[in-house]
């Protein structure tokens, strides 16, 4: 194997967002742009202690326009600068969560993730990749930092001659080393059935399966993006489900023109199936681009992800694999409090971390969590080290399942109910405004740091400003401090409302406002969070003056 050194020069705007590197396809497509993020990666991991022999790397992604393309560049990349194995998904396609359990289960050194998660897709939309370490979690800052210093001043990158690899047929392909007698293996393979083993040791599948033998009548819709072929397997193949369980379950491209994120305003079309009165069905859910978010619908009833983590953490003990009980929950700092009241209630600790799945590593890592969630419709455990839709999908059913067999037909909305009874309720909305000038975004940003110190002490209504911060979240494993985690006001009473700029978005900025009010009584239990925030929106938007400085006079997502 021929090895060709390229020059080029650094682009500068390669700093890693949230998660990964997201920019538009077309910025993608510049010559040397993702070949100069790729070398810097493997810069920086030959930095530390260079490759072990007999490295393995995983790569697979979402499926989403230059997928294919992305992945024999990285492949050629990757035989030139020292792997000498890749397991490739099939046909390029691998959900987040299964390339995490790869990572893990076939011990490979790392995982390249090739997706833009709930972005558009397809020639005009969006792409991204993102590097996971030999734990199967997201790259921590410390790298993802050195990555970006090393894209600064990259003068070379290195990649192989070889020809263009099929990545369709599962198999293995072998090719003549770097060095002599030696063979890089590119192995090709099944993209589902290593994770579905995974989730039928985690949960009880006969159990679900006779819960949807029962009558029970639930959704699936995979938004035409990578969950579609495990949801197949999962549903359909191992637990009986019909096949119009599923809809939009044949990944696409373009994800069938539509915005692969499963929240109430872009998964539309399940949304209107499972708010159809008495039609609705009883379980409806959703994932986004990657399959690490999920979306989860009962009969007319939506769950917050902040309120399924805390149900999820209440019921563990209902499912197989967390029977004896969990050792900690995990939310990043935007997630409402309802988590923390369960964690109390059990008596395990509960961490605030900042947002991205690669805060949670060191804890799950630590053994300090089990559980840990994202208002973002990210919920998972330690069984990956990455969020996990389907997951959350199965776990939801089981819980059901067994609820179930315990007192006859129990819905989403009832359990919902029952929690809150005994939990109070953490009502929560998150307000986004999408695609807004990143000038006007970081001027309202600014304006509310200028009032940190006027506003204390101030009254709006019955909330009394208590503090004003900037998150700052101190790693309890490895010490390291991330500053700028999100721009908070919490009331006396426990409210809080709290601006930050997304780190995923490639288009201008994305202003999120996250509302939480805690509401103890049960008769108003069946507000609607609108409703039931309205003081809070007010008192955010006159705090931002985010009308007044960006024009927009209504979010684009509600949540
Ligand atoms: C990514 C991260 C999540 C994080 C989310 C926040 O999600 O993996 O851990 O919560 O971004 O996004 P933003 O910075 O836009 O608020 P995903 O699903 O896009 O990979």
């Amino acid at each position: 194997m021929k090895i060709q050194t390229i020059q080029t020069t650094p682009f500068d705007d390669q700093k890693p967002g949230t998660s990964g590197l997201r920019k538009k396809v077309k910025v993608f497509q510049q010559p040397h742009y993702l070949e100069n993020f790729v070398q810097s990666i493997f810069d920086t991991l030959l930095d530390d202690d260079g490759l072990p022999s007999g490295a393995v790397l995983t790569i697979g992604g979402d499926g989403r326009y230059h997928n294919r393309d992305a992945i024999q560049t990285i492949i050629k990349m990757a035989a030139a600068n020292g792997f000498t194995r890749v397991l490739v998904g099939q046909a390029g396609i691998l959900s987040t969560p299964a390339v995490s359990h790869l990572i893990r289960k076939y011990k490979t050194f790392g995982g390249m993730v090739l997706s833009a998660s709930h972005n558009q897709g397809g020639v005009n939309g969006d792409f991204g990749i993102k590097y996971n370490i030999s734990n199967g979690g997201p790259a921590p800052e410390k790298i993802t930092d050195t990555i970006f210093a090393k894209s600064k001043v990259i003068a070379i990158y290195k990649i192989a001659e070889l020809p263009k690899i099929d990545i369709d047929t599962v198999g293995e392909i072998a090719f003549d080393g770097v060095i002599q007698n030696t063979k890089f293996v590119v192995q090709v393979i099944n993209a589902v059935d290593d994770y579905a083993d995974l989730m039928q040791t985690l949960f009880d599948f006969p159990a679900i399966k006779s819960l949807l033998a029962s009558g029970f009548k639930m959704k699936f819709d995979a938004m035409h993006a990578v969950t579609g072929p495990y949801a197949q397997e999962i549903f359909v193949n191992r637990l009986g489900a019909p096949a119009n369980s599923l809809m939009n379950c044949i990944p696409s491209e373009d994800f069938g023109g539509g915005h692969p994120d499963p929240n109430l305003t872009y998964a539309e079309d399940l949304v209107n199936i499972m708010f159809a009165g008495e039609a609705a069905l009883d379980f409806g859910a959703a994932s986004d681009g990657d399959g690490d978010r999920n979306m989860i619908l009962g009969k007319n009833f939506f769950v917050t992800p902040s309120d399924s983590l805390a149900v999820l953490a209440a019921n563990a003990t209902l499912v197989p694999a967390y029977k004896q009980g969990i050792a900690g929950v995990a939310r990043s700092m935007p997630t409402s409090g309802a988590a923390d009241r369960v964690a109390a209630k059990l008596n395990i600790p509960c961490y605030e971390t900042p947002t991205g799945w690669k805060f949670f590593g060191n804890l799950m890592d630590a053994g300090k969590v089990t559980l840990c969630g994202e208002e973002s419709f990210g919920t998972s455990s330690s069984h990956v080290r990455e969020k996990d839709g389907l997951w959350a999908v199965l776990f939801w059913l089981n819980i059901l399942a067994q609820k179930n067999v315990e007192n006859g037909i129990v819905s989403v909305e009832k359990i919902l109910m029952s929690h809150w009874l005994e939990y109070g309720r953490n009502v929560y909305s998150r307000h986004d405004y999408e695609a807004i000038p990143t000038e006007a975004a970081n001027l309202v940003i600014a304006h509310i740091k200028a009032q940190f110190t006027s506003l204390v002490g101030q009254s709006f209504g019955t909330y009394i400003v208590k503090t004003c911060d900037d998150f700052s979240y101190h790693d309890p494993i490895d010490g390291s401090i991330s500053h700028n985690q999100g721009t908070r006001i919490l009331f006396e009473d426990g409210s809080r409302i709290i601006f930050r700029l997304s780190g995923t978005g490639t288009e201008g900025a994305t202003l999120r406002i996250y509302l939480e009010a805690f509401e103890p009584d049960s008769t108003k239990h069946h507000l609607d969070a609108q409703v039931a925030l309205a003081k809070m929106i007010d008192i955010a938007l006159q705090i931002s003056q985010l009308k007044e400085r960006t024009g927009r006079l209504a979010p684009t997502v509600i949540t």
